[in-house]
């Protein structure tokens, strides 16, 4: 008999019961290294939304091991962001370190595990489009680990807001699985809306993508495209200085050497949610805000936004301290799906103020595709199909929209050689262009 195979019979003798103990797994996470642990079977409905998805990475998963890392709070909260990147790093790289370890003494027992990464390396090929394997917030909520607070993190109820979230995918059945906990650790005080610098998060739970994503991760995917297209851009040394500061290059260096650095985070330096947490807000109220949340506020800093974003308006009205730069975030739509997609992204609410208008979009050619596309009281809804009747019908040659959008050619040219058509009032084409600067 060929060796491995008399050594996997031997392996086999001892085979994993078809039922394995969750109370059993728990301890191996937790001498992996996790703070904390939850299990989540894959026919949940509160994963539904993307089981397909994890089965096409892992066909074998039967369960998700969800845990959580804690992170040193004061790093987080330090108006020196090289002390919060490091520490989101540093933390980050041993979420990762803890599922390897784990999925390792699981593959050791017999079973078949294995464990999408905590933020990066994605599936960039997939790039505009949702480029992550596993969504781990939705995961740790169904494992009782946490609820997602206002600003749309996981909040655990003993350590706060200050974790990074891991999740190991395996081929066991579990005897036991996770509830969601009850109560939602958010004390809705509103300190990360207040602490943002974009303007990212709404009082009312609301989440600007753009405003957070094109200035928190200037250094990262799209803000690192705008910056390459702007050396390419540049003719000489000079002009290349002119558009962007020499700190800003050794930034950017810094993020390419060291892993990319997070411009704010705020939310999650302020948010006073969790057992071990809360209590220096709730003995001195005035004692927090004055030393964490004000230092965030106060410090005098260069905030990225597109232009005429809501993020600009709001950087410029509420911290004039503060010094507005004026960038593109990547976002751009290279196709019709990706465009349909990145509507609810790009939807700036108070740049739609009191516009009022439903849009038919028929796209033909290299993509087919009916859109209808409805503003109303600073709310966007996207449907797929042509629905009910429209203010302006759009019909479009597919490939001619994206040209446009990406500013290749100009909307007149595309309206006289007929590519692109309307049918209504063509001044709620510029209205609906204001909402996704
Ligand atoms: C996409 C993403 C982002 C996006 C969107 C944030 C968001 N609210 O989801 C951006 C780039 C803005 C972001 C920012 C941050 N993130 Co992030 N991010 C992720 C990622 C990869 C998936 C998020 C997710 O679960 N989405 C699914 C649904 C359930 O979430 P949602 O809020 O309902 O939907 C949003 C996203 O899906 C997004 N979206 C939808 N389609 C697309 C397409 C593309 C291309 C992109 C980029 C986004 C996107 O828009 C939706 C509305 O905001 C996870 C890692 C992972 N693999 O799970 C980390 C993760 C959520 N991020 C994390 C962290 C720490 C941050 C930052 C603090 C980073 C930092 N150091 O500054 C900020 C916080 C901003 C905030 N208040 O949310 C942690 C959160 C930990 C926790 N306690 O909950 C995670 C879980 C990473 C980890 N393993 O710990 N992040
Ligand atoms: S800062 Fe306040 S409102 Fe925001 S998530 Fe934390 S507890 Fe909730």
């Amino acid at each position: 008999m060929h060796m491995s195979v008399e050594a996997h019979e031997i392996q086999s003798s001892a085979a994993l019961a078809p039922v394995f103990e969750a109370r059993r797994l728990r301890e191996m996470a937790l001498s992996a290294g996790a703070d904390d642990v939850g299990f989540v079977s894959i026919d949940d409905p509160a994963i539904r939304f993307e089981r397909e998805e994890i089965l096409a990475a892992f066909p074998f998963a039967k369960s998700l091991v969800s845990f959580v890392m804690r992170m040193n709070r004061e790093n987080i909260r330090s108006p020196a962001r090289s002390a919060a990147n490091v520490e989101f790093h540093r933390v980050g790289d041993e979420t990762d370190a803890v599922a390897h370890r784990l999925a390792r003494m699981l593959e050791d027992m017999g079973a078949r595990a294995a464990y999408p990464s905590m933020a990066f390396p994605m599936e960039a090929q997939r790039w505009p489009a949702k480029m992550w394997v596993l969504s781990h917030k939705p995961v740790a909520v169904a494992a009782g680990l946490g609820r997602m607070g206002l600003h749309r993190n996981v909040i655990h109820p003993k350590f706060g807001n200050f974790i990074l979230l891991g999740t190991v995918v395996v081929d066991l059945a579990l005897d036991s699985y996770s509830r969601p906990i009850d109560n939602n650790p958010c004390l809705t005080c509103k300190l990360c809306v207040a602490a943002c610098p974009t303007g990212a998060i709404g009082p009312d739970g609301a989440f600007d993508f753009a405003a957070c994503y094109t200035h928190n991760y200037r250094e990262f995917m799209g803000g690192f495209m705008d910056w390459v297209e702007t050396i390419a851009d540049a003719k000489t040394s000079l002009s290349y200085r002119e558009k962007v500061s020499d700190a800003e290059s050794v930034s950017m260096w810094q993020s390419l050497a060291y892993g990319p650095n997070y411009k704010a985070a705020y939310c999650i330096a302020v948010c006073p949610a969790g057992e071990d947490v809360i209590g220096a807000y709730r003995d001195d109220r005035k004692g927090f805000l004055a030393s964490v949340v004000d230092p965030l506020q106060k410090k005098e800093e260069t905030i990225y936004v597109t232009p005429n974003s809501d993020a600009e308006d709001y950087v410029k009205r509420r911290f004039p301290h503060k010094s507005v730069k004026r960038v593109a975030n990547g976002m751009r739509a290279s196709s019709i799906a990706a465009f349909a997609r990145g509507l609810s992204l790009r939807f700036q609410k108070k740049r739609a103020g009191d516009l009022r208008a439903v849009y038919h979009f028929a796209f033909r050619g290299a993509e087919r595709k009916d859109l209808t596309v409805a503003i109303e009281n600073g709310r966007l809804r996207v449907d797929e199909g042509l629905i009910g009747g429209a203010d302006l019908r759009i019909s479009a040659d597919a490939e001619a929209w994206l040209r446009f959008l990406r500013k290749e050619t100009s909307l007149l040219w595309a309206l006289l050689t007929l590519e692109i058509r309307l049918r209504g009032d063509p001044r709620l084409l510029v209205a609906f262009g204001r909402c996704f600067p």
